[in-house]
């Protein structure tokens, strides 16, 4: 049976916990240092059960020890930026958190896949891949998937053309530094620039950069995870399923677009070795700048991490 552990009992590791029973994908362990949390959200998730006709395990707990023999570890865990709170003490005091978690999996699920969430996502995830010292395809990042989402979802509402008649792909850092691909986005099989003005288009992509920011306005506290913990599930269903599906997805770059040694939103080719294979789609000049601008941020940012 496999086994799924979802490190962070807050938003988005709930609902990924829940998504993953109720599509029958695997049996889960929920983990997160607050007593009571994950074992009261777990409980309540398997009394849903008789009800929704799903027939997986779900079990919290605060001891790390209970994520032995995961096939694949969700990384939730961390904080949301306070009040008061700069950026670079978010980025540090999360580290901080990804770090214990890393130095966790390595030590009670060594043979896993880490699919890592927690913010900033590209950062996160190449700080959990160093610490674990897992082979670079062990460990992929979900941003991407949302990112796209969050695109199409728009690009359907102003087209009004089903969102499965829109081929979209966002690559880059997540949240401001992504970069959408206009040249391989379709509109029913129609070049998006022959269906929507340039302004309008504009806007969309902005309004796509702001989507984490603009439901954060909304809620007033908390952030989105509906939208985050379905694309989170997403590679979870394609690592267990062995899919090979291409999903955008934060991975390790050992050249592939001229990047180094760094963790970026790129095409992956996600299947039972987590990133099989990075898919390499060709740029125009200003998205390879992008892409490029977008990789020093996350370079930039790793070196806090690490002081
Ligand atoms: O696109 C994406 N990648 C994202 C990322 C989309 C949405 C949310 N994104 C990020 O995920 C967000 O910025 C956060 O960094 C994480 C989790 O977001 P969530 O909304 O679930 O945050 P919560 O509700 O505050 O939950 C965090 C939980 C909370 O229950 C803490 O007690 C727990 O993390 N936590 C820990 N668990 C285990 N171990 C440690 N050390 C720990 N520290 C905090």
């Amino acid at each position: 049976m496999p086994k799924v552990s979802v490190i962070g009992a807050g938003n988005v590791g709930s609902e990924v916990a829940r998504r993953i029973v109720e599509k029958d994908l695997a049996d889960v362990v929920l983990v997160d240092i607050v007593e009571g949390v994950p074992q009261g959200k777990a409980l309540d998730i398997l009394q849903s059960a008789p009800v929704e006709g799903f027939d997986k395990k779900i079990e919290g707990s605060n001891d790390y020890a209970m994520i032995q023999d995961s096939d694949i570890v969700v990384v939730t865990a961390g904080l949301a930026r306070k009040p008061g709170m700069t950026r670079e003490d978010l980025v540090m005091k999360n580290g901080q958190i990804i770090k214990e978690v890393s130095k966790n999996i390595k030590k009670h699920a060594p043979k896993s896949m880490v699919v890592m969430v927690t913010n900033p996502l590209d950062v996160m995830a190449q700080l959990c891949w160093k610490t674990t010292g897992f082979e670079n395809n062990r460990v992929i990042g979900m941003a991407g998937i949302l990112d796209t989402s969050r695109f199409i979802c728009f690009l359907s509402a102003e087209t009004k053309v089903p969102a499965d008649k829109i081929e979209a792909v966002v690559l880059g850092g997540h949240g401001d530094a992504m970069v959408p691909l206009i040249d391989y986005t379709f509109i029913d099989g129609r070049p998006v620039k022959e269906v929507i003005a340039e302004e309008t288009l504009a806007a969309i992509v902005q309004r796509t950069r702001d989507g984490g920011a603009e439901i954060v306005k909304l809620l007033k506290t908390g952030s989105a995870y509906y939208a985050p913990s379905s694309s989170a599930v997403e590679m979870v269903d394609c690592i267990l399923n062995d899919n090979k599906k291409i999903l955008p997805c934060s991975a390790y770059l050992k050249g592939q677009y001229g990047l180094l040694d760094v963790f970026i939103g790129v095409p992956v080719k996600v299947g039972a070795s987590g990133a099989e294979e990075i898919i390499e789609l060709k740029l125009t000049d200003e998205e390879k700048h992008e892409l490029h601008r977008s990789a020093r941020v996350i370079k930039d940012t790793i070196l806090l991490c690490e002081k």
